[in-house]
This record gives structure tokens, C-alpha cells and sequence, in this order.
């Protein structure tokens, strides 16, 4: 007798099959194929479904361990933080209720406690965020996901104190900006010793004079507008910073400072007390508005002891934070100010974060812990450090792409140009802001180098060296402008590096900051190109008409200015006056500078923006290029990657310190 049919899948077995015994089923063998193909199927489906529950289902505990509840593709680098999108909120802006376990993750490492330690920075006893002891794990995430539910994405993460930091009830912490000051080795603007040869000071002098111009055309035409339009006599807003104002302004300051243009500086000061408003919607880039905002705002304050710049960079960096609320802890690209949301740029592959965007906030972040007291910043960049350290690296090159949710790489575009330059950047930066104690970034930077030496460094027919870029195997032999900030970097490590390597990489520092001089010897602006190829016969010079154009950018001049320092061979001085007389001639109008549409032209078509980093680096870079050392003494200071120096903790803070 056939059994009564007790499920659906019996029934359609036995219709399926009709006529057979369902016990022996006395099938051929391609009927037995089919039936275990179609049970196989089956049971996938209904196990794949388990992942559609929600985390909280206890059905889906009992089926799948914990660690495979997390929202994302399998990763096997990275320790992953489990999350899960938000009912309710668009996909784009998710946010992560779990964060406490990436705190568990950080406490785990002793390398983190022994900088949150070394900060003086109480973490509380595990379990006792907050003061309160720790509780279940259900009950946790159900406070977690009742948070979320309530206040949205901009909550951030549930088990962080969202209150911000100024109106916090806590122990009071006071930064000894004295005790900073009297560690330095040398007064930031140096002994005041003029150059003794009067050319070097007629020539520092017309830097000067460049900068008051730039500077009072924005003050004429632009005042509180991100930077001026030149030719329209206007202000531009541009769509990085959100809906934060005044770029130029905060980019500026330091510059001013040290040109010593006290009132210029005084009316800056008095438009970030007054103007510059924090609370403000609007899509900004993470990466802008930490390098330009915050280190504008942290050198302004490490230069001055002005508490406004101080208050104003940690309210700002607290606003970022929410940007990393993602499952891995690697920050979103994009946040508004105003309500915490995050998300990724749609251009960039498949959703990911940029590694020379989540890549280039360590030294802004270990400074607002310094001044803030407050250990989170360090324990967000330490964590993408960490991220970044376990996963696997293709032939030991970075790309630059990452996914935020998984921890992997979404493809293998490696560049030391865009996307990928200022991660190296940081890297060699953090061990020297750590006044030599940071190890691991130490390490990682040299690692990361012999790669780029390997892979990506060659030498083209006319004898010049380059670095291309890397896709998943394939050379591109291109260079961008962005790249030749390599030949400074590669200088301001050459010092540290094995002392078999130190001639060799200032050698190839040398070498890199000559192809990037001889991409703008070979244009007829004598201004280089915004990207220059090593391919069908071309040798440093952009074939593309998209690639021709130069918009201000100070990587060419800020390389000058270390291999000046480093070496003081005369002849970076004349590249960098050969660069003022370039753009005197072709970026100078009657109301500011503005960069250029072909650099192979003389016929001028402007592109009306003096862009903020002209007034924060590029000017900057050439002053220093035409100064002593000892202003701004690379014993005391780096420079963030928008020329904004930040103080080598001496005495206060050795964050990272490896054993
Ligand atoms: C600047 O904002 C910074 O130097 C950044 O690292 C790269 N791009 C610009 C200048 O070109």
C-alpha cells in the first residue's frame, strides 16, 4: 500500500513518478539522476533561504553558526564584523548595529591598548561601555536594533555614546598645548634667519606676493564660497564638501600664517569662528573635508593654540564618524554632516570604499584623539589598519578597491596616481608623526614599496623612471600627476629605510621627480600634464586630449621641495622657479589664478577655479622650496596630504608604538 502523502514534495514525487512505489521507486538511471538533482536543488534553496532571516531568528541560530550570519561575501583575510541593512532605510545608507564587536576586536590587540594606554586614554573594563556591566548578547543587539529602528541611520551604531563630545559628562581632559610647544626642536617659523643670497629672497618674495593675490581676489570675489572662479569673478561651491562652506579659507590658514600675513590670518580666524558652519546637509567626501577641513583646522591650532580651530576640528572629525558604521569598520566614501547617513560613490566598483580615500585618515584621527581626548578616532583608523594588514595582497600590491561590507578587494587596480597615491603617503607619515615608534606602519611601508619596485616601476626607452599602474596583471604605462608626490615621499623615507636601501631609494626619488620634470619641460606651458605616457613612442607627455590639462595641482613642486631638503641640489630650486615663471605667464589673470585646459597650448583657455590646494600646497610647497629648513623642521612636522603640517609627537603621544 502507497503511504499517504504527508508534504507537498511527496506529492509532487509521487505524481512526478506516478505509478511507481515510492520506497523502491524502481527508477532508471537517468530518472534516479534527475530525482537527486531535483532533491539537491531543493535542499540549496532552503538552505540559502536560511540567510534571508533576519539575524535576531532563532531558526536561523539553530541552522548557521555565528559567525556566517553577517551580511557581505565570505571572506577568509579579514576577521569580519557581522551587520545587516536596516528595515526601512535605503540600502545605500546601512548601517552597521553591531559596532561593540569591533571594540572586542580592538581590545583583543595589545597593540591598540598599548597606544590607547600610552595616550593616557581610559578604555573601560570589558563589557563596561558606558559604566553599565556587560549583558546577554540577545539583549544587546534587540537594544541595538531597537536604536536603530528609532533614530535611523544617523544614530550610528548602537552601544557608541553618540552624545557629542563637547556636551559629554566626562572626566575633564585638558591637551598641554605648552608642553607640545616646548618639545619641538625648533620654533615652528624657524629662527627667522633670512637667505643669504638676495636672489633666494627676491624669489621667496614673489611666492609671496602670489599668495596675496590668490588670497585677495577669494577675499574680493569669493568670500565664504569654497574657492573663487577667476574669470567670472564669483564664487564656486563645488560638490565635495557637502554643505560646508569656505574651503579656501581653512586651506589657507597655515599658509598665511607662516608667509606671516597676520591680518589676512586674523580675518580667516574671525570667518571660522563666525562662519563656518558644521551643521550642514549635503553630500561630502570623507577624504576632502578630513585633509582640507580638519588638517586645516589641526594645523591651524598646533601653529597658533587658538582654541576655535581646536573645538572646530574635533566637532568636525566627530561628525565623521558615523561614516564607520560598516560592517568591516572601513568608512563609506560619502557622509552627510548634517544627519550622519554614509554612503559609497556610485562610480566606484561595486559600491567600495577607496584605499586612497579610507587610506588617508590616520594622521588627522591619531591628532584629534591628542587634542580631544577621546580614543575612538585612534580606534577607527587603527581598525582599517588592521583590516588592511590581514587580507591578502596581490604580489603584495594594494588595490584600490575594497568592499566596506566584506573586507575584500572588488577588483585589482593597483595605482600610486589616484585612487590609491596618499595610502602610501600615510604610511611612512604615521611612522614619522609616531617620532619612530609606529613599527607596523614602518613595515608596512617599506612592504608596500618593494612591490611598487617590483611591479610597477620601470624605465622607458629615453632612460626616465616611472611608475605605472597595475591592472590585475596587465601594465598600464601611464603616470599621473598625482603620482609625482611619489618622488617626496620616497625621499622623506629614503633616511629609514635598511641602510643597504637608503642611497638606492634616494636615487630613485631623484629619478621619479626627474620624469615629472621632464613631463613639464616637454609641454609648451612648462606645466605638466594632468597624466603623461610611456607607450607608442610617447615619453612623458599626455596622448590623450583628456589628459592635458593642469588645474593648479602641487605634487610636481612638493617633491622639488623635499628633494631640496634632502639633497639641497641647486637645480630643485630652478625647476621650482621655472614653475612660478609657468604659471605667472598662463594661470595668472587680472582677478586670481586658474588652471589651464592644455598644457601643450599657449593660446590660454582657462578653467576658472583656483582650486583651495593652490593656496594650501602648491604656493606652500614653492615658499618652503625658497626658505631655511627650520621653518617647519621635518625634525617637528609632516605634512598631511594637503600640505598641512601636524606635529611629530615628541612627548605626548606615541601612538602605535610596537614592542
Ligand atoms: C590635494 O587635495 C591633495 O594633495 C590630495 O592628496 C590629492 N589631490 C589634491 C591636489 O592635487
Amino acid at each position: 500500500m502507497q503511504p499517504v502523502p504527508s508534504n507537498v514534495l511527496e506529492i509532487m514525487l509521487i505524481r512526478k513518478f506516478s505509478g511507481m512505489s515510492p520506497a523502491g521507486f524502481g527508477l532508471r538511471l537517468s530518472q534516479k539522476f534527475l530525482f537527486l538533482l531535483f532533491l539537491s536543488g531543493l535542499i540549496t534553496l532552503c538552505f540559502g533561504a536560511l540567510f534571508l532571516l533576519p539575524d535576531s531568528s532563532r531558526f536561523k541560530r539553530i541552522f548557521l553558526p555565528r559567525a556566517q550570519t553577517a551580511e557581505g561575501e565570505p571572506d577568509t583575510s579579514a576577521k569580519k564584523v557581522p551587520g545587516k541593512a536596516v528595515k526601512g532605510v535605503d540600502r545605500k545608507h546601512e548601517i552597521h548595529p553591531h559596532q561593540w564587536k569591533t571594540r572586542d576586536r580592538l581590545r583583543d590587540s595589545s597593540k591598540f591598548i598599548t597606544s590607547a594606554e600610552k595616550l593616557g586614554l581610559k578604555v573601560p573594563p570589558y563589557g563596561q561601555e558606558g559604566g553599565s556591566p556587560r549583558r546577554g548578547r540577545q539583549e544587546e543587539e534587540e537594544e541595538e536594533e531597537a536604536a536603530v529602528a528609532e533614530n535611523g541611520a544617523g544614530a550610528a551604531a548602537a552601544g557608541q555614546d553618540e552624545t557629542p563630545w563637547a556636551q559629554r559628562k566626562r572626566p575633564s581632559f585638558k591637551f598641554d598645548y605648552q608642553r607640545f610647544r616646548q618639545a619641538l626642536q625648533n620654533p615652528p617659523l624657524g629662527k627667522g634667519a633670512e637667505a643669504e643670497d638676495a636672489d633666494i629672497c627676491t624669489k621667496r618674495l614673489k611666492i609671496k606676493e602670489m599668495m596675496r593675490f590668490a588670497w585677495d581676489n577669494y577675499k574680493r570675489y569669493a568670500w565664504g564660497k569654497n574657492e573663487l572662479r577667476p574669470l567670472t569673478k564669483n564664487g564656486h561651491v563645488g560638490n565635495m564638501f557637502g554643505g560646508l562652506r569656505g574651503a579656501t579659507i581653512v586651506d589657507a590658514l597655515d599658509t598665511l600664517y607662516i608667509m606671516g600675513f597676520k591680518e589676512e590670518f586674523q580675518d580667516a580666524k574671525e570667518w571660522v569662528e563666525k562662519g563656518l558652519d558644521l551643521n550642514v546637509n549635503g553630500e561630502a567626501s570623507l577624504f576632502e573635508v578630513n585633509i582640507r577641513y580638519v588638517g586645516g583646522l589641526l594645523s591651524a591650532y598646533y601653529l597658533t593654540g587658538e582654541e576655535v580651530f581646536r573645538t572646530k576640528a574635533i566637532e568636525l572629525g566627530e561628525k565623521l564618524l558615523p561614516a564607520f558604521n560598516t560592517p568591516t569598520g572601513i568608512p563609506r566614501g560619502i557622509i552627510n554632516l548634517g544627519n550622519g547617513m554614509s554612503w559609497s560613490w556610485g562610480w566606484a566598483s561595486a559600491g567600495s570604499s577607496i584605499l586612497a580615500e579610507f587610506g588617508t585618515l590616520h594622521l588627522e584621527f591619531l591628532q584629534l584623539s591628542q587634542i580631544s581626548g577621546n580614543p575612538l578616532f585612534t580606534e577607527k583608523v587603527m581598525n582599517i589598519r588592521q583590516v588592511l594588514k590581514r587580507i591578502e595582497k596581490p604580489h603584495g600590491l594594494y588595490p584600490n578597491f575594497l568592499s566596506a561590507v566584506s573586507g575584500n578587494w572588488v577588483q585589482h587596480h593597483v595605482s600610486v596616481g589616484g585612487l590609491g597615491d596618499s595610502f602610501y603617503e600615510y604610511l611612512i607619515k604615521s611612522w614619522l608623526m609616531s617620532a619612530r615608534t609606529d613599527r607596523e606602519a614602518k613595515e608596512m611601508y617599506y612592504e608596500a614599496l618593494e612591490a611598487i619596485e617590483a611591479n610597477l616601476v620601470k624605465k622607458s626607452a629615453g632612460g626616465l623612471t616611472y611608475i605605472a599602474e597595475w591592472r590585475g596583471g596587465i601594465l598600464d604605462h601611464k603616470m599621473g600627476h598625482l603620482a609625482c608626490f611619489s618622488g617626496g615621499m620616497i625621499a622623506l623615507g629614503a633616511e629609514d629605510a635598511a641602510e643597504e636601501k637608503q642611497q638606492h631609494y634616494l636615487d630613485l626619488a631623484a629619478e621619479l621627480t626627474r620624469t615629472c620634470h621632464e613631463s613639464y619641460v616637454r609641454a609648451d606651458t612648462k606645466l605638466g600634464p594632468e597624466a603623461f605616457r610611456f607607450d607608442s613612442g610617447a615619453e612623458a607627455t599626455a596622448t590623450r586630449l583628456s589628459e592635458r590639462y593642469y588645474i593648479l595641482r602641487p605634487e610636481v613642486v612638493e617633491s622639488y621641495m623635499y628633494m631640496w631638503r634632502m639633497t639641497h641640489d641647486p637645480k630643485y630650486r630652478a625647476w621650482g622657479w621655472e614653475v612660478v615663471k609657468a604659471l605667472e605667464k598662463h594661470c595668472r589673470l587680472e582677478t586670481g589664478f586658474s588652471g589651464i585646459r592644455d598644457v601643450y597650448s599657449t593660446t590660454p583657455s582657462h578653467d576658472n577655479v583656483q582650486q583651495s590646494f593652490f593656496l594650501a600646497e602648491t604656493l606652500k610647497y614653492l615658499y618652503l622650496l625658497f626658505s631655511e629648513d627650520d621653518l617647519l623642521a621635518l625634525d617637528d612636522w609632516v605634512f598631511n596630504t594637503e600640505a598641512h603640517p601636524l606635529p611629530i609627537n615628541h612627548v605626548t603621544v606615541n601612538i602605535g608604538e610596537q614592542q
